[in-house]
């Protein structure tokens, strides 16, 4: 028998960043578990963690570069790979410019080394101003308020989850989801771990989900009504004298402001709107204030909505309001390992600026430097200077993620080129002409430079690659690289890549050296370019090693008084991970608006209450509202090829409440219509109370029938694209972002109730 070897690494499937325990027979995986040495999991694992070896062995994943002609697909080198994507692009920008080539980047990019080092060199190479991610059809809206409020868009405030002893959680349901702008590995475990110290917690959410059912609170509410309901209990704070600003006492610009605001938003006057009764606002809001340590928790049910900047907002002017921000327990900041941009303690900045320029169709907003993917199709689709003819797709499928899908669908048939990064040929990807294989999962290294900004302890944790590339596997690294070479005009070879990751290391480097007060200001750049390409190295581990030894905690490159301090090499010395600790008050150096405060109330999110949000407090409730879920099996639109995942019941079912079942004619199994203002679906009903009467759920990422694709399993367990049904006409005004949550719709039985 062959010795079996075990590689620990991070699962880089979803944001909690979890150990596993990988047992290798050669290649091939034998055993998936836990790692239960890891710092930060302990050994906790999801099934989509184990699945990991049905993903390497999965017939369907991508070993080659492909070439489209027409209808067939064709095996080619990654030589000819590039050369046809070089020859695509640059026919493209010939003809029409740079804006001509749009990009797209999908949610794995957050989980990935090479695309948080690479993306940037590339989208600047590409010089569009179409630059699209699954940012806007997720947390946009949080970096939105973050940014206006503390200055940098990622200094989002993490509930300390392990110290607080009350946690009021809106529109997450982690025990499926397993946390998100919170990074916290075994949410299950930690949530009834407070529960056990004494502490509660409350979750508000149109159904009752599994994290609904392990609370020791449920409240029900209408979807899109989390700002309502949030500027009540600011309300309540208020009139009841409960505010206290903790940490933020002296640092708070604003106040008066969210005061006359939340004035009309009395619990009773907002009941009618959310469904909350107002006895119910007032108890939690006495509760928040009541409790020394406590945290409101706001995810993908308050950002994916009409009014998801709002709510992303007022769940942190709730956290100042009742004295839980910055404070142990409460919403604190990070400050990983890797730095960034609030690494110091400047505590001013230039603040955070929105809409520097607009969509060239609908003159949307631009947030980060990217503008709403929901107008991607409007830029494709519509004649003129700047239009869209080309698209670079990152580990993305808009087919199945961006709203409107159906016409997102039809219109990418219709671009003069297409190249997809990508393990699979999908919805998405069929319509490429060019797919490039990204290596196996197992052939990569992990660190998580994006996640552990948004982590409840600090932790660093770096996994080598666990197995040697294949003989048709490049790196991804250099696969980005080369493509950024393309899109510069300097050719599609190995070596043009290769020079692009010298670029990017030497260029950062340089910024280093160079920065006043940086633990390496004045050092020779030449000197740590060469310490950090020893051994040959090179690509994305060269980077991470800078950004680590440059970092809050790095060992400055063995400056005086950091000689213990991190690099990669402490890191491949343990292979379960560095801990380094709970989160610390950050206040007020973490701060990054002009003002050196806290701005409780931008002038850009009150205006928007005012203009959309106050009118509303007179709108009827009518009609059925959709709103989306997650499956502890499902990983967005990607993992349904994996039959250890997708067996059993059929999962892309319309939850229907009883009543409403009732009164429509609907019966447990039976398919219905669903129809929106932008299409309509047809799946089978479950009925259910854990649905809130008027309010119907179908999960994202299905619909796997499309002609072309290439994922036998995931077409056999197909179901139905929910967001054909999602509007892409209308957006949550300032960030951008997709309003996924709260769709009117109607839904009509397709056979005659029977009983
Ligand atoms: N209605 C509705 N729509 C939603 C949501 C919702 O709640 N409701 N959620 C939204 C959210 S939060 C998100 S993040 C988006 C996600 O939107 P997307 O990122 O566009 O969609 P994913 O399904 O994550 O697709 C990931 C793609 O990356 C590929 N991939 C997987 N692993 C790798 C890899 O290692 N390398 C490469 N190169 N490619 C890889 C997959 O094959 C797939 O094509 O969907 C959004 N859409
Ligand atoms: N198993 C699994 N894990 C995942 C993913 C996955 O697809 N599957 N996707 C990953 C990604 S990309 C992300 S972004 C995260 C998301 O992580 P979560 O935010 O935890 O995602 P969901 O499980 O969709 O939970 C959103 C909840 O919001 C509720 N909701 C809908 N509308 C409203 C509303 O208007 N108000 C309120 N208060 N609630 C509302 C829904 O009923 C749902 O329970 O999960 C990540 N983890
Ligand atoms: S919870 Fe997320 S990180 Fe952990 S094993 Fe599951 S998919 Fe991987
Ligand atoms: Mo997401």
């Amino acid at each position: 028998m062959a010795a079996t070897r075990i590689a620990y690494r991070t699962c880089p499937l979803c944001e909690a960043t979890c150990g596993l325990e990988i047992h290798l027979d050669g290649d091939d995986i034998t055993l998936i578990r836990g790692d239960k040495d890891d710092v930060f999991s302990r050994g906790f694992v999801c099934p989509k963690g184990t699945a990991l070896k049905a993903l390497e062995a999965d017939p369907d994943r991508l070993r080659r570069p492909l070439v489209r002609q027409g209808d067939t697909w064709h095996e080619v080198s990654w030589d000819d790979a590039f050369a046809e994507v070089e020859r695509g692009l640059q026919a493209v920008f010939d003809a029409h410019g740079r804006d001509a080539v749009a990009v797209y980047m999908g949610n794995p990019n957050a989980h990935n080394l090479a695309g948080m080092v690479y993306n940037r060199v590339l989208n600047q190479g590409v010089g569009t101003t179409n630059v699209f991610s699954a940012s806007t059809v997720d947390q946009m809206p949080k970096h939105v308020s973050a940014g206006l409020m503390f200055g940098s868009p990622i200094s989002v405030p993490l509930a300390d989850i392990d110290r607080t002893d009350y946690l009021l959680i809106l529109g997450a349901n982690p025990f499926a989801s397993n946390g998100s702008l919170m990074t916290a590995p075994d949410m299950p475990g930690r949530l009834r771990a407070l529960r056990a110290r004494g502490g509660r917690f409350v979750v508000v959410d149109p159904r009752r989900t599994k994290t609904a059912e392990e609370a020791d609170e449920h409240v029900p509410i209408r979807p899109g009504t989390d700002a309502h309901f949030l500027l009540a209990l600011v309300n309540v704070l208020v009139d009841e004298g409960l505010v206290h600003l903790g940490h933020a006492e002296g640092l708070v610009n604003g106040y008066d402001e969210v005061v006359r605001l939340a004035d009309g938003f009395t619990p009773d006057a907002v009941a009618p709107v959310t469904g909350v009764p107002a006895e119910t606002t007032r108890r939690i809001a006495r509760d928040l204030a009541g409790t020394e340590r406590a945290a409101v928790y706001g995810r993908i049910g308050t950002c994916t909505q009409e009014f998801g900047s709002l709510a992303s907002w007022l769940v942190d002017v709730v956290n100042v309001l009742a004295g839980n921000l910055d404070r142990d327990g409460g919403a604190m900041f990070a400050r990983p390992a890797i730095g960034g941009a609030t690494a110091e303690d400047t505590g001013k900045g230039r603040g955070f600026r929105l809409g520097r320029r607009t969509s060239r169709v609908r003159g949307l907003p631009e947030a980060l430097g990217e503008l709403p993917v929901a107008t991607l199709a409007d830029e494709i689709e519509t004649p003129g200077d700047g239009q869209v003819h080309a698209l670079i797709c990152l580990s993305g499928n808009p087919v199945c993620s961006t709203p409107d899908a159906g016409r997102l669908d039809r219109v990418l048939a219709g671009l003069d080129f297409m190249v997809a990064l990508d393990i699979y040929r999908n919805e998405t990807t069929r319509h490429a002409n060019v797919i490039l294989p990204a290596p196996r999962v197992l052939a990569k290294s992990h660190y998580d430079m994006a996640l552990y900004n948004l982590a409840i302890r600090t932790v660093a944790n770096y996994s080598p690659p666990a197995v040697e590339l294949g003989p048709d596997e490049i790196p991804e690294w250099e696969i980005m690289c080369r493509l950024a070479a393309i899109v510069a005009g300097q050719g599609s070879s190995h070596e043009a890549g290769v020079a692009v990751d010298d670029f990017v290391l030497s260029t950062l480097v340089s910024g280093a050296v160079g920065r006043k007060g940086g633990v390496v200001e004045g050092r020779d750049a030449a000197e740590l370019v060469a310490e950090l390409s020893r051994n040959g190295r090179r690509g994305p581990e060269r980077v991470l090693d800078l950004m680590l030894r440059t970092g809050p905690y790095g060992d400055g490159f063995g400056a005086p008084g950091h000689e213990d301090g991190l690099s990669l090499a402490v890191l491949e010395a343990n292979p379960h991970g560095v801990d380094l600790g709970p989160l610390q008050p950050r206040l007020p150096g973490v701060l990054r608006t002009p003002s050196g405060r806290i701005e409780l109330a931008p002038p850009e999110l009150v205006a928007d209450a005012e203009a959309r949000l106050v009118p509303t407090l007179a709108r009827p409730v009518d009609g059925l509202r959709l709103i989306g879920r997650r499956d502890l099996r499902s990983n967005n639109s990607w993992m349904h090829n994996l039959e250890v995942l997708v067996k059993g019941k059929a999962r892309c079912t319309l939850l229907v409440h009883p009543d409403d079942a009732a009164r429509l004619g609907l019966a447990d199994g039976d398919p219905a219509r669903v129809r929106s203002a932008a299409g309509e679906v047809q799946a089978p009903v479950e009925v259910t109370d854990t649905m809130m009467p008027g309010v119907v759920s179908l999960p994202h990422g299905w619909g796997h029938d499309a002609d072309g694709a290439a994922m036998e399993t995931a077409a056999a367990h197909a179901g139905v694209n929910s967001n054909v049904l999602t509007d892409g006409s209308v957006l949550d005004a300032l960030s951008g972002n997709a309003i996924l949550n709260g769709i009117p719709v109607e839904v009509e039985a397709l056979v005659p109730a029977t009983a």
